[in-house]
């Protein structure tokens, strides 16, 4: 198989109680876990299995039309999630510090700003998707949101930062409230984490 579904780098209830064990147990092992088997099934026998899954998303266009809807929703969500359980954290939460805030400040005006508009944007996310805080090709920073399981790698950008709005990330705990557990998770993002993936992206 190219791609394993990676270990969570903490316990499932390490980021109680802002995202309960329970979503974690389901998201990780269930959902994550779905995207990287039918992620394999697809590019099985293919050139693109041995390609890392940021490059095929990269490249989506040139996947063949047979598979292409299968790699885009499957290889987004493999790629997505590994991300995602990486800029979260028991120890996280505050706000970035050196190159990172700067850049944050210089973008969005100030670092409260920021957390607005990603807020905003990934609340407003018409059904499933993602909010994302990524690097374009000159180093800038951009907030947006993307449908389903698309990634901004699909775009040329490298996401630093992403929350998971679908359903399956918060309804457990959060139901319908979808703001509560966006103002919420904030006292769980990894920004030392956020800040490394920032000075690779710009290096
Ligand atoms: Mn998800």
């Amino acid at each position: 198989m190219a791609f394993t579904l990676p270990d969570l780098p903490y316990d499932h209830d390490a980021l109680e109680p802002y995202v309960d064990a329970r979503t974690m147990q389901i998201h990780h092992g269930k959902h994550h876990q779905g995207y990287t088997n039918k992620l394999n099934n697809a590019i099985e026998g293919t050139k693109w299995e041995r390609m890392p899954a940021e490059d095929i998303l990269s490249h989506i266009d040139e996947v063949p039309n047979d598979i292409r809807t299968a790699v885009r929703n499957n290889g987004g969500g493999y790629v997505n999630h590994k991300l995602f359980w990486t800029v979260m954290s028991p120890d996280g939460g505050g706000a970035p510090s050196g190159a990172l805030a700067e850049a944050i400040e210089d973008t969005f005006g100030s670092f409260d700003a920021f957390k607005e508009t990603f807020s905003s944007t990934a609340g407003s996310q018409f059904g499933s998707g993602w909010g994302w805080l990524v690097v374009d090709d000159d180093g800038n920073l951009h907030v947006y949101s993307t449908p389903n399981q698309d990634s901004p790698y699909m775009k040329g950008h490298t996401p630093i930062l992403g929350v998971d709005v679908w359903e399956h990330a918060y309804y457990l705990h959060y139901q319908n409230k979808r703001g509560d557990y966006l103002s919420n998770w904030w006292n769980v993002v990894n920004w030392d984490q956020v800040a490394a993936n920032y000075a690779e992206a710009t290096s």
